[in-house]
């Protein structure tokens, strides 16, 4: 039987589009080419991220016993939250186990944590079986709600929601619409770390599929999409070629300068986002916003 990996990949690649789902990035590579993308100079996104966290962390409502954080990646940014709600039970969820063991190490000390390998939603399933009664805090930091696609996010939203109780609070990250260079620098920085992030996933197709990408026939691409405000990474063909994924039981043909697409990143407008929360069944109290690089907190009650 084939893996959900080789399952999707093969669904991916047959689309006429050719897709990879970019949950897939995050091998133990991926993770650490992720970290070091919140490094560059041109991403500004996860500092903005975390200068509101360190400033307005101390504003979140006291009552939280208990913390998901969906993605936690490093947790890097997370310490102010957990140390302003003076060291709750602290669940980060994450697909990827490097991620995971870079957050219990980053974030010793700070709350009692219990990492959990799982997708989001199993990963929430589980918290709300095991929280006790105390109220929750969920985090979704980072923009990665920016990954969904908008007819997706809505139902993914209000996913969460079903495993929250009244009362209970999301904390969500949104990066903001900003000039197109900017984006564009930030998702194809002239050191090539994103690129190496993206190609990366086909070198994750080849040691896990037993695939034969040549990576050096592939370039990574950044466009901008106007319309659906968002950027897209893809992988464009530098030739035609016939790839092979054995454990795929697969093969698929390329044409010069046919792209897979790997990954979207949308960008929202402010006050898109108070609307966004009462589809999915919360309401937005609070936003704090960075102005250096257009970020916006948002804090939404279950209601
Ligand atoms: N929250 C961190 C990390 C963002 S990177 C930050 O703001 O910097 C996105 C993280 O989500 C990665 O660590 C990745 O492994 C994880 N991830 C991606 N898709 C996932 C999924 N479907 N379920 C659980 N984790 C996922
Ligand atoms: C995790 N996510 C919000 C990042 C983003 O900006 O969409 C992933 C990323 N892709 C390229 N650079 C960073």
């Amino acid at each position: 039987m084939q893996s959900e990996f080789a399952c999707d990949v093969r669904a991916g690649l047959s689309k006429p589009q050719k897709e990879l789902h970019s949950k897939y990035l995050y091998d133990d590579l991926g993770s650490a080419l992720f970290d070091a993308i919140t490094l560059l100079p041109e991403y500004g996104l996860t500092r903005a991220d975390e200068r509101l966290l360190i400033r307005y962390a101390p504003a979140i409502p006291r009552e939280f016993s208990c913390v998901a954080e969906l993605g936690s990646g490093s947790g890097r940014k997370t310490r102010p939250v957990l140390e302003a709600l003076r060291g709750p039970r602290y669940f980060p969820i994450d697909v990827s186990c490097a991620a995971l063991d870079r957050c219990q190490h980053e974030l010793a000390g700070a709350a009692e944590i219990v990492p959990i390998e799982a997708s989001y939603l199993d990963g929430l399933t589980h918290v709300a079986a095991h929280r006790n009664g105390d109220p929750l805090l969920v985090l979704f930091l980072g923009s990665t709600v920016g990954n969904f696609e908008p007819r997706c996010r809505t139902e993914f939203l209000a996913q969460v929601r079903s495993r929250m109780r009244t009362g209970d609070a999301l904390l969500v990250g949104f990066d903001l619409l900003k000039p197109v260079e900017m984006l564009l620098a930030a998702y194809d920085d002239p050191a090539g770390v994103t690129a190496a992030f993206n190609l990366n996933l086909l070198g994750r197709v080849n040691r896990e599929l037993d695939g034969n990408f040549d990576l050096r026939a592939f370039c990574h691409e950044a466009r901008f999409d106007p319309n659906g405000h968002r950027i897209e990474m893809h992988l464009n063909s530098r030739c035609d070629q016939t790839v092979k994924i054995r454990r795929a039981d697969f093969s698929c043909t390329l044409r010069e300068g046919e792209t897979i697409w790997t990954e979207s990143s949308h960008k929202f407008a402010e006050d898109e986002i108070p609307p966004m929360a009462r589809a999915a069944g919360f309401e937005c109290e609070t936003q704090w916003i960075d102005r250096e690089w257009p970020f916006c907190e948002s804090l939404w009650r279950a209601s």
